[in-house]
Order: structure tokens, then sequence, then C-alpha cells
């Protein structure tokens, strides 16, 4: 979508720090981080959020996933922990209109969210 930021930062044409990417999402560093790991992973394709999937998306949400596991992994937060949050619509705080999740470790996350 022409109008969609993170779009464009999937394509290239916004510059962001990719951490991963593989044919169905990638992930960056998000640009204002609220935990010392705070990574996003973006679909590829322009899914507005979780209302807007179908179930030909159900694989990639498990892609998603996993994905998110393994950075943990790698970045050693895995027995720690680590947590995957998504956002759809305003009471959720959702403030980019294209499905990402984000993930985010390295301190302690209270809960219940704000
Ligand atoms: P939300 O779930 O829609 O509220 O999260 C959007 C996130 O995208 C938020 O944490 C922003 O800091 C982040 N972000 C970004 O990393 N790069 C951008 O260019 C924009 C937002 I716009």
């Amino acid at each position: 979508m022409d109008s969609c930021i993170f779009c464009k930062i999937i394509d290239g044409s916004i510059p962001a720090k990719k951490v991963y990417e593989d044919d169905d999402l990638v992930a960056v560093e998000d640009i204002n981080p609220v935990a010392p790991h705070h990574l996003l992973l973006i679909p590829r394709k322009h899914i507005v959020n979780a209302l807007d999937l179908t179930p030909e998306d159900d694989a990639l949400v498990g892609r998603v996933f996993r994905a998110a596991a393994a950075i943990a992994r790698e970045r050693g937060v895995d027995e720690r922990g680590f947590r995957i949050v998504q956002n759809s619509n305003a009471d959720a705080g959702q403030s980019v209109f294209h499905i990402h999740f984000h993930l985010l470790a390295g301190r302690h996350l209270g809960w219940p969210p704000g």
C-alpha cells in the first residue's frame, strides 16, 4: 500500500534497522524502544490488524511467533522471558495500521499492561 509507512520499511524506501527477514516478514528495531530488546515483526503482506486476518494468514502468524522465539533465543533472553504483543485499534494503542508484533524483552514486564 503506497501510503503505508511499514510497507515502505519493508520495500526499503524508508530506512530501518532490519535484524531479520525472510519471504514472509521482516523484523526491525523499534524507533522508540520501551525495553532493552524491542523489535517489531512485520508481515510483508499489508494486513491492517488482527481483525483483518483470514484463514490464509494462519501459517503466517505461526511463522511470526516462531521467528520471534528464534530471535529471543539468539539474544539470550529466552530463559528469562519475553513478550509478543499485537495491538489492534484505538484502546489497544495501535498507531500504525499494518499488522505488527512487538517483541519485548530484557527487563521485567509488568502485568497487566497499562
Ligand atoms: P503500535 O502497536 O501500532 O502502537 O506500535 C507502533 C510501533 O511502531 C511503535 O512502537 C513505534 O515506535 C514504532 N514505529 C517504528 O518503529 N518506526 C516507525 O517509523 C514508526 C513507528 I511511524
